[in-house]
């Protein structure tokens, strides 16, 4: 998942954010709603029922919600599983696991992938993960709008 600098991979860094893409709102954030449906899925027990409340859900926002204002920015996010790729790789190996992900880091079985409309191939490519990670995306686009005709 790591390079020897470290680093998320690209099919890694592919994957980490095609979950928060996955497990945020539109404004780019995860909330401690988004966090319980993210938990879910990483233990593999869509079914289980989890509060928002669940003190996982707490200590998740307590170590890297960096400003602490309630929401977790991608940003945030990749930090966890860099840290957790670096510490603790067995743990993130049986999240990938439980969210049906293979040692190729793709998922197992693309049957279940093209039915899922929710799945973003490659959130990289969207427009708004662009705009959401880049501020100055989001400013030349605002200056575009500017010179186009009503
Ligand atoms: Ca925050």
């Amino acid at each position: 998942m790591l390079n020897k600098k470290k680093e998320f991979t690209p099919d890694a860094l592919r994957v980490f954010t095609s979950w928060f893409e996955r497990f945020s709102n539109e404004e780019g954030f995860m909330l401690p709603q988004h966090c319980v449906s993210f938990i879910k899925f990483t233990t593999g027990s869509p079914d289980t029922v989890i509060l928002s409340t669940d003190a996982r859900v707490g200590e998740f926002f307590k170590n890297w919600d960096s400003d602490a204002d309630g929401r977790i920015s991608l940003e945030d996010f990749l930090s966890f599983y860099r840290e957790k790729s670096r510490q603790k790789p067995d743990v993130v190996w049986t999240n990938l696991i439980n969210a049906k992900y293979g040692n190729d880091l793709k998922p197992l079985s693309d049957a279940h992938k093209a039915d899922d409309g929710r799945v973003i191939h490659d959130p990289l490519t969207q427009p708004r993960a662009k705009i959401t990670i880049r501020q100055e995306f989001f400013s030349e686009l605002i200056k575009t709008m500017k010179f186009l005709p009503p």
